[in-house]
């Protein structure tokens, strides 16, 4: 198998200031399955297409953000043997026990320097995408709703030290620097976009003075029909829209931002690259992100609020 280590982004625990209002956000507008609460009162929730019982976890509380993201890995010798590297590297990390998040094994937490919280896990039962496992279905009706994104795909952090990220990612969890965005000064990387997989990006920071702020989670929509599909459904809900639908000429992710009633940003998001991990990395200079499309390919500007609002 070549794909081993760490697979793919598993959950984010979001916070959210009206558990009811987010709900109907990603259950109802959305169109996630719930698949559960637990004792804490948190809603758990899949996208159509994903096998695991959960992909969002939202918490309600007094102010809005990401809690943690929780990473799966091949099996539980690659959950200890990561475990030990991130230890050997000099980072602290907690076990969490099974089924402190519903349906989920142990978790391995750890704190990384731009102040986010991560998490890595071997084991969360498989509920399944409805289409079965002999003879499937391309899709499963019922799980089509909303609009109806096929996964949890990535997302991008705000926070301080991302030099410092970046290596930990690259050489303990074995993730690859695909694409990156330089400082105005062109002295150091402001954002940059990393995978574990072939995905444009499994996971993205840009350099913040504040630490643990997230900018957006996305979400993999089927086409850019149904990117398009799901701005019908935001206007017809009166979901606050950023920026699109348009194109990120980094990454070329065909894309609307938005933000759920907690002012959350999340991402409508059909993906147009696959960089191998021998590929060089791209390289975009600042003023390419605005002026150059970097963020809007399109419109060809730096709005505002892209460097601006986070939660
Ligand atoms: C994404 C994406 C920038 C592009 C961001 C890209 C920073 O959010 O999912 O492709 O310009
Ligand atoms: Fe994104």
């Amino acid at each position: 198998m070549a794909m081993t280590g760490v697979l793919r982004p598993g959950h984010v625990q979001l916070r959210v200031m009206n558990l009811d209002d987010a709900v109907r956000h990603y259950r109802d507008i959305m169109g996630l399955t719930e698949t559960g609460r637990d004792a804490e009162g948190r809603v758990y929730l899949k996208c159509r297409d994903e096998i695991d019982h959960h992909s969002v976890v939202l918490r309600e509380a007094d102010c809005a953000g990401l809690d943690f993201i929780g990473f799966k890995v091949l099996d539980e010798a690659t959950l200890d043997r990561l475990e030990a590297d991130l230890r050997a590297y000099g980072l602290d990390t907690t076990r969490l026990p099974a089924g402190d998040l519903l349906e989920t094994g142990e978790r391995v937490r750890f704190q990384v320097p731009s102040g986010h919280w991560f998490e890595l896990y071997a084991k969360k039962s498989a509920v399944g995408n409805g289409c079965g496992l002999v003879d499937p279905t391309p899709w499963a009706p019922e799980n089509k709703r909303g609009m109806a994104p096929l996964r949890l795909d990535h997302a991008l952090l705000y926070g301080p030290n991302i030099g410092a990220v970046q290596k930990i990612f690259t050489e303990v969890l074995g993730f690859t620097l695909v694409e990156r965005v330089l400082n105005p000064e062109g002295s150091a990387n402001l954002i940059i976009f990393l995978n574990c997989s072939i995905k444009s990006h499994d996971i993205a920071f840009a350099e913040y003075p504040e630490p643990g702020k997230l900018h957006h989670c996305s979400f993999l929509m089927e086409s850019w029909e149904d990117v398009l599909r799901a701005g019908d459904i935001m206007s017809m809900n009166k979901v606050p829209v950023d920026i699109g639908p348009t194109r990120h000429g980094v990454t070329r992710g065909r894309t609307i931002y938005a933000w759920d009633p907690s002012g959350n940003r999340f991402e409508t998001f059909k993906e147009d690259r696959q960089p191998y991990p021998d590929h060089e990395p791209l390289t975009w200079t600042f003023e390419a992100l605005g002026a150059g499309g970097g963020l809007d390919y399109v419109q060809r500007k730096l709005h505002e609020t892209f460097l601006t609002v986070v939660t």
